[in-house]
């Protein structure tokens, strides 16, 4: 047994953490289920490093250093499961199984439990930064035992991606599925950003009637201040990108149905049975299924809508500067709920995870990569137990500044029917926060009226229950 450490599943992500792992000087032992993969991988990039190809799973366990370390890059579902239990019974007690798939929390915790009876580590492992991160560095989330990150955690640091201090974008996150957990986060934090920069860009095409070129130089100005962040690069890119064939701006070519592989759908209904609200999420996930209703928007393509032209330069230059406020603190909500969102499933499953340590991570190797983490981070290292990032003296400033702004951004794209989901879902939520006195006395009132649910009062402790079909007197009834 030479290899420190093993990987099966050689389509691109496998085989780009492979690469990444041998260029680090590690020897990877490489196996995938169609052995022409592993062959291949090996000739075109066995000079990287030390590859042992193995073609039975008996030979890829023998090839692995005690304890084994083995990574599962497989399709996630199915064939993780097939891929266990093809593996598991070949391993002995101490040994490492780590799925680095895009698997669900539940599916996580139940292997680890079934795993963990019989010895073997298993440990989700959330890989975030797509093919390229595999291959250059990914921000990676383990979760699983502390024991197993003792003997994983060297290895994987060595891989990650290095935030701008030099540190590793890889932490062991918390036991059994917190790595996958936070991961699933992270994706659907990613459909919010990318949500509320597709607001951004609607707004200054049709209220402000920028070309998308000129949306391309708005949004790298944008990149060079607070908003610093992979998705507003690749978002300028996309906005410059011409289309070959046609000549015309390649934004405009493309269908605009967003499809989606279910990450941020999983967020969204795990939020839903945490109780944790995460609107920002879930209006992204909701705009990319009407988007991609066909027959809903064809029928309703002739409803009227406002007549609005363009506002005029003058106007539109000043509209551009409301908008990235408005997107600055849509952004700051949309990642305050998902951080909430982690805090919720943390106490609920017992994991701790330090949630300093997420943003700390989130700098470097994935799609949300940003500046704005490091803020993060920060509100985190002064107030562990920060309730909401809204109330981290920074932000708050921050956000307070860009109400105004945020308001008459949401006004003006009402009042020129462009659609601002994710903008007005992130401010309806700063101003549910902020108000003294909400509705849901009333919603309380209504329950006890037809339902008897009874209600708390402001002025007594207990529960209560009025009697509407009668006399209308209070009981008190706990
Ligand atoms: P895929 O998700 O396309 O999976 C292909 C691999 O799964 C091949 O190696 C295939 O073997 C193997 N496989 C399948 Br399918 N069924 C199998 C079975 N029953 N037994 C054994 N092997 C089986 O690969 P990917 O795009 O590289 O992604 C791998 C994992 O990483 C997924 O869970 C994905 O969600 C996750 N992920 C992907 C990205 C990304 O950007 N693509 C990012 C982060 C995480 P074969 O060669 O024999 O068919």
């Amino acid at each position: 047994a030479t290899a420190q450490i093993g990987v099966t599943g050689l389509a691109v992500m496998g085989s780009n953490l492979a690469r990444n792992f041998a260029r680090h000087g590690h020897t990877v032992a490489v196996h995938n289920r169609t052995y022409a993969k592993t062959t291949a991988l090996v000739e075109e990039h066995g000079r990287e490093g030390n590859f042992v190809p193995a073609e039975s799973a008996e030979d890829f366990v023998a090839a692995l250093e005690k304890p084994r370390r083995l990574i599962i890059m497989v399709k996630a579902g199915d064939p993780t499961d097939a891929v266990i239990d093809e593996f598991a019974p070949l391993l002995d007690e101490g040994d490492m199984i780590i799925d680095g798939g895009n698997a669900h929390f539940a599916d996580t915790r139940r292997r680890e439990k079934a795993l963990r009876e019989k010895g073997i580590h298993f440990v989700g492992t959330g890989i975030s930064g797509g093919e390229e991160g595999a291959l250059n560095g990914p921000a990676i989330m383990p979760g699983g035992s502390e024991e197993s990150y003792k003997a994983l955690g060297p290895l994987l640091e060595s891989i990650a991606a290095k935030a701008e201090d030099g540190a590793p974008c890889c932490v062991h996150v918390g036991p059994d599925a917190a790595g996958h957990f936070v991961k699933m986060v992270h994706n659907g934090i990613e459909y919010a950003d990318m949500q509320l920069i597709a607001e951004a860009y609607d707004l200054l095409r049709n209220v402000a009637g920028f070309t998308p070129a000129r949306i391309a130089e708005t949004f790298r100005g944008w990149n060079a201040g607070r908003l610093d962040s992979y998705l507003i690069e690749i978002t300028a890119e996309v906005l410059a990108h011409t289309d070959a064939a046609t000549g015309r701006p390649f934004v405009d070519v493309v269908a605009d149905e967003a499809e989606q592989k279910g990450t941020g759908r999983w967020t969204v209904q795990t939020a839903l049975d945490l109780g944790t609200p995460v609107s920002g999420i879930a209006e992204a996930v909701f705009a990319r299924s009407v988007s991609g209703h066909r027959d809903l928007r064809a029928a309703a393509r002739e409803l009227p809508g406002p007549r609005r032209e363009f506002l005029s330069a003058d106007e539109a230059e000043a509209f551009a500067a409301r908008v990235e406020e408005a997107l600055y603190a849509s952004k700051v909500v949309s990642y305050a709920q998902g951080w909430n969102m982690i805090a919720a499933a943390s106490a609920e499953y017992g994991w701790d995870i330090d949630l300093g340590a997420m943003a700390a991570i989130w700098r470097g190797g994935c799609i949300i990569r940003a500046a704005f983490l490091d803020r993060i981070r920060s509100a985190f290292a002064a107030d562990p137990a920060l309730p909401t990032l809204l109330a981290d003296k920074g932000f708050a400033e921050e956000v307070g500044r860009a109400q105004d702004a945020w308001r008459s951004v949401v006004t003006t794209a009402v009042a020129h029917g462009v659609p601002t989901p994710g903008f007005s879902a992130a401010l309806a939520y700063y101003d549910a926060l902020r108000a003294e006195r909400l509705p849901a006395a009333l919603t309380q009132g209504q329950r006890d009226f037809f339902g008897a649910h009874t209600y708390r009062r402001v002025d007594r402790e207990g529960s209560f229950h009025t009697r509407w079909s009668g006399e209308r007197d209070e009981e008190r009834t706990a």
